[in-house]
């Protein structure tokens, strides 16, 4: 009877790990395979959405299958578990069988994880090392100066400190900076900050970067693959305005960079420059923030109470 018992219950466990590895790779077959509309049924599991940029989409493909890989472990483990409760629960005053050091499941349970990791180590290495390349040859160079409490951002005619600013575009307190940049090609950003840390950050790139004071220079490429209008902010806390350090990147064609950059290298404001693409001129994902200097203020009220 003993001996029967312990036949089953390999048979058991290896039935709930096929089912749980069944039913994931079902739910993707059904998903349609993309993983994009995979996680889109599922709110992109926390993240913003798929990108708009190739590194983006990379990173993301990468975020929602380790969510898979561990919601299936979860929910093997959570199988186990009340599997477990269920299958050996008190059942009288008899004391069950004590069962110590079963090798094969030692050796299951500490290397199957060391796998998993390993996995997820050589994906995320991969996606990591691809995210980081600079290519040779950049199409585009742009230059972002971060500063309390503001962005500008320079068009350069190369790669480096000793390149040149061929335009530019800087944001104030009651204009928000525009970034245009062409989709399809790859575009260089050089960071450097003027005083304290700060962090570009554009949640649709699924990527920030800190900018940093001094002769570090941080650098990445990005390759924009969907028109559009997305916002930025700065995501390291650099003092007391920090919320105002807000931007917007304008992803437009190719043709329509070329007439705003030449508008812009021929003296046109960058309000301008955007008209003359048909773009809206100012930004329209965000606004600048109400600095409430003109409208009357605690202390105002408080003096006019006081005078009463
Ligand atoms: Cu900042």
């Amino acid at each position: 009877m003993g001996a029967k018992r312990q036949a089953t219950r390999p048979r058991a466990a290896t039935r709930i790990a096929g089912l749980g590895l069944g039913a994931a790779g079902l739910l993707m077959l059904l998903s349609g395979c993309s993983i994009e509309s995979f996680g889109s049924k599922f709110g992109h599991f926390g993240w913003p959405g798929p990108g708009v940029s190739l590194q983006a989409h990379k990173m993301y493909d990468l975020w929602i299958a380790s969510v898979v890989a561990a919601l299936v472990v979860g929910i093997f483990v959570w199988g186990l578990i009340f599997w477990c409760v269920i299958r050996y629960r008190k059942r009288g005053d008899e004391l069950p069988v004590q069962t110590r050091f079963n090798m094969p499941m030692e050796v299951l349970y500490t290397v199957t994880p060391i796998l998993i990791v390993a996995v997820l180590f050589y994906y995320t290495a991969i996606v990591q090392t691809d995210v980081d390349k600079l290519s040779k040859n950049p199409d585009q160079v742009v230059e972002v100066v971060a500063f309390k409490w503001q962005w500008q951002f320079n068009y350069r005619d190369g790669m480096g400190k000793e390149a040149n600013t061929v335009t530019s575009t800087v944001g104030s307190a009651d204009v928000i900076p525009l970034l245009v940049l062409p989709v399809g090609e790859k575009i260089r950003f050089e960071e450097t900050s003027k005083d304290v840390i700060h962090s570009f950050w554009v949640p649709e790139l699924l990527f920030k970067r800190d900018v940093f004071p001094g002769s570090a220079r941080n650098t990445f490429e990005v390759t924009l693959d969907k028109e559009g209008r997305y916002v930025g902010r700065c995501a390291e806390l650099c003092g007391t305005y920090h919320a105002f350090m807000q931007f917007e990147l304008v992803a437009v064609s190719k043709d329509q960079f070329t007439q705003f950059l030449d508008a812009k290298k021929q003296g046109a404001t960058t309000q301008e420059a955007m008209t003359k693409i048909g773009k809206e001129p100012y930004a329209v994902t965000t606004e600048p923030l109400n600095t409430r200097r003109q409208s009357s203020s605690w202390n105002q009220s408080n003096t006019v109470a006081a005078g009463k």
